[in-house]
């Protein structure tokens, strides 16, 4: 029961399962009236926001920025949105994509206005999204879909230099780090989160680019993160197999 009773603090989405199971298991209704009581009482304010900080710096100590982080809560059953993630674009500008690393949800639509001088020939073959963009300038084409989580990794045809990145995520907190190496991510129900950090300059290996988080309520959240290899060099090369499975 108290077990039960800590899962429903957790995700309240979850108290009618929980109540249905209490109700079910023989001889426990004066289990299931106190847990009646608790639910009218407190609907789901026992659910408590808090906020995660999170900040990253390389081995010198150094802030790195512009990282995709993202937090899911390990009490969420498998998203069901009920709003579809933001819109974003990703522009294309001095033979470069800007920015280079998008960071979306599952289900976002993305557009790739070419604001170059040139045209540009927009594709992937990432396995998280395998499309392509006759070529172009301006915006002359619809907006992408991106309909499953993983990294996708934007090339264009005619310019082998150019090389983007858009990370699609179904966690339901995500963002990038700023200047100085931080995101805040505020509002989160309190409880245990997957942490996890990405970005084509960091060399870590993946096993040690998440770590599990505990938020609390009411009180701030601060995780600092230290990488441990020293990151790859700018320009980034091209894509490695190894990202793709993110
Ligand atoms: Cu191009």
């Amino acid at each position: 029961m108290t077990q039960a009773l800590w899962n429903f603090g957790r995700d309240c989405q979850r108290h009618d399962e929980l109540v249905r199971s209490v109700v079910r298991n023989p001889g426990s209704l004066g289990t299931w009236t106190t847990l009646a009581c608790l639910v009218t009482a407190m609907g789901c304010s026992v659910v408590q926001a808090g906020d995660l900080i999170v900040s990253l710096s390389d081995r010198a100590g150094k802030p790195v920025p512009e990282v995709a982080i993202t937090a899911a809560s390990l009490a969420a059953r498998p998203a069901t949105r009920s709003t579809p993630p933001e819109p974003a674009i990703m522009d294309q500008r001095k033979l470069a994509f800007v920015p280079q690393l998008l960071v979306v949800g599952v289900g976002a639509d993305v557009q790739f206005p070419n604001n170059d001088t040139v045209s540009h020939q927009v594709y992937s073959f990432s396995p998280a999204k395998r499309f392509q963009l006759p070529l172009y300038k301006g915006a002359q084409h619809r907006p992408v879909n991106f309909d499953k989580a993983g990294l996708v990794v934007l090339g264009c045809n005619i310019h082998d230099q150019m090389v983007g990145y858009i990370y699609v995520t179904d966690a339901g907190y995500y963002g990038k780090s700023d200047a100085q190496g931080t995101l805040h991510l505020s509002n989160l129900p309190a409880g245990d989160y997957t942490l996890t950090w990405w970005s084509p300059y960091i060399a870590d290996a993946p096993e040690k680019m998440t770590e599990t988080v505990h938020v609390a309520e009411h009180e701030p959240v601060s995780v600092q993160v230290q990488l441990s290899r020293d990151l790859r060099a700018r320009p980034e090369p091209g894509a490695r197999q190894t990202d793709w499975s993110y």
